[in-house]
């Protein structure tokens, strides 16, 4: 079992060490900001190596970095979620009242929306929840399918009305169904779904949030007007990649209309193009920020999780904005996450000429935060971008052109958990291409096909996650990378966070001290490591020893 612990991460969230005996399948439900404290609640499974059982654990931080846990917040227990309580979300009330919205399974195994609330407002952690006996507020129409609708939004206000989206499916076409409430207590359909779209099947964990036209801060949920612009983020049940449209929110019909820009489906936008899934948002008015929040599961085998105790993680928190264009979202992670940085190296002005790899040395590799701006002399060389591509996505074109494939400009980058002898990487790095017309188009890759020598026959998922970087190099010949390297995550933000990619690895060279960082350039056009700066992440702390529990 020694072996397996390789592969634990040191500084994201995971379940505590003694509660692990189970399986943790820690999708975010519902992270919340209430009196000073940020609370995290989370999909678990308190009995067995499989799924099921499913509670809301609970945990608490000062500063979404250091965490501790309490006893479930929610679990089992009435006649309308005696088969389960799975996801939801946490909306404050006037009053600063908290109130968590989650999917119960009845005794039928229906899926009906429950309200939960605290049992003592006065304790800051909010550590006992009472689900009342007027449980629930929403239970399925006859048109729905009763096994396909679930995971209430966080509500937001408007004109007299609470709203809430429930996520469903009609046929193969994904349903934000849509409840109002003058009281929070008795909810009624609307006539038309807030958003829905075909060939998207069940849309899981809906969220739907404003972000502010202009600057990085955030907005309350229920804030409208001409100054914001609406995100409708869904995950899809079949696929198990979510999406995103930006749009326009029409408060008098209640309808969202993406933009023409945007689409849904397939080709739409994703938060993450790596391994992220049933994300959640909410408004932290402490800090002025809307903070996202995704669960990265393992991309390992059933039986890997057994023998290791547990599985999933969850992403460090990001602050999420529009970009200036308002044509996407862009993310960063949180500011206090850098409490954790402690030894650090630097680069700068490190020329990498094709086919070299330079180590970043003086670091612990397998658990490290990097930040690099790379800077290219001309892009003339870029090779062409094969037509028939047109209709592939980000993570086919990147599986034709790995990070061993020659190319004009780049691929370069970082290679991220390597053994010294490049046994075994996961690379993180640009392409860039020119299109037909002349134009530049930039592919980010997390490749994890070459991330651990593991045989091939063996159940262990090793994407080319990619995604297309909507910058225009031409001007400063400049882009940027940031890694969260952590064991068996790397997170990834170009660009300043406008495309992130998340990997979930398992090397069996490239662990603890035998993990090493290499900056990398296969292509023709030399590349410049203007700065680099690296640092060795410190783990958290737990936090009873600053809050007095
Ligand atoms: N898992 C939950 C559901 C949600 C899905 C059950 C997302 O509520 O739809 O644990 O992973």
């Amino acid at each position: 079992v020694e072996v397996n612990q390789l592969h634990r991460t040191g500084y994201h969230f995971q379940p505590p060490k003694h509660w692990i005996n189970g399986k943790y399948d820690t999708n975010t439900n519902s992270p919340m900001y209430f009196n000073g404290i940020y609370h995290l609640f989370y999909q678990y499974n308190p009995k067995g190596a499989v799924w099921g059982n499913i509670v809301w654990a609970h945990s608490v931080s000062k500063d979404l970095i250091n965490w501790e846990a309490l006893p479930p917040a929610i679990y089992p227990s009435k006649p309308f979620d005696i088969n389960g309580t799975w996801s939801g979300s946490a909306t404050i009330l006037p009053g600063n009242k908290p109130i968590i919205l989650y999917t119960g399974l009845d005794a039928d195994k229906r899926q009906i929306q429950n309200y939960a609330v605290p049992a003592n407002y006065s304790d800051p952690f909010l550590r006992e929840w009472i689900k009342p006996d007027d449980n629930p507020l929403v239970v399925p129409s006859q048109e729905m399918n009763s096994s396909q609708f679930r995971d209430p939004t966080t509500a937001w206000w408007h004109n007299g009305h609470w709203r809430i989206l429930v996520g469903g499916k009609r046929k193969h076409r994904g349903m934000a169904w849509l409840y109002r409430s003058i009281d929070f207590k008795y909810w009624v359909k609307a006539k038309h779904p807030l958003h829905s779209a075909p060939e998207t099947g069940m849309w899981e964990c809906p969220d739907f949030f404003p972000l502010a036209l202009n600057g990085r801060s955030g907005v309350d949920t229920s804030k409208v007007g001409e100054d914001v612009k609406h995100i409708l983020k869904v995950s899809l049940d079949e696929t198990r990649y979510e999406y995103y449209t930006l749009g326009k929110y029409f408060t008098e019909k209640d309808r969202y209309v993406p933009d023409n820009t945007s689409v849904d489906g397939r080709a739409g936008l994703r938060l993450d193009y790596g391994n992220f899934y049933a994300s959640k948002t909410f408004f932290d008015p402490s800090k002025n920020r809307r903070i996202l929040w995704g669960w990265a599961n393992e991309s390992d085998a059933a039986d890997d999780d057994k023998a290791k105790g547990w599985a999933g993680v969850q992403t460090i928190p990001r602050v999420v904005w529009l970009s200036p264009d308002a044509k996407q979202v862009v993310q960063w992670p949180i500011k206090e996450l850098e409490t954790l940085r402690g030894q650090k190296v630097d680069m700068s002005n490190q020329n990498v000429q094709q086919g070299q790899h330079v180590e970043v040395k003086g670091i612990t590799a397998a658990q490290a935060d990097v930040e690099v701006t790379f800077s290219l002399g001309s892009l003339d060389k870029a090779e062409e971008f094969d037509p028939n591509w047109a209709n592939l996505d980000a993570q086919t074109v990147c599986s034709l052109r790995r990070s061993d494939v020659p190319g004009g400009v780049g691929p370069f980058g970082l290679l991220t958990l390597a053994s010294q002898n490049l046994e075994e990487f996961t690379p993180v790095f640009f392409r860039v291409f020119k299109t037909k017309e002349n134009k530049h188009k930039v592919l980010m890759c997390s490749d994890a096909k070459s991330s651990s020598l593991r045989p091939f026959n063996e159940k262990l998922y090793r994407p080319s996650f990619a995604g297309f970087v909507d910058v225009d190099l031409s001007a400063d010949k400049k882009i940027s990378l940031r890694s969260l390297i952590d064991h068996s995550v790397v997170e990834s933000f170009g660009a300043g966070g406008k495309t992130c990619i998340t990997s979930r690895v398992y090397p069996t060279l490239a662990v603890n001290d035998a993990a090493h960082l290499f900056v990398f350039n296969n292509g023709i056009e030399p590349v410049t490591v203007q700065t680099l700066t690296a640092w060795s992440m410190n783990a958290p702390q737990q936090m009873n020893q600053n809050l007095e529990f």
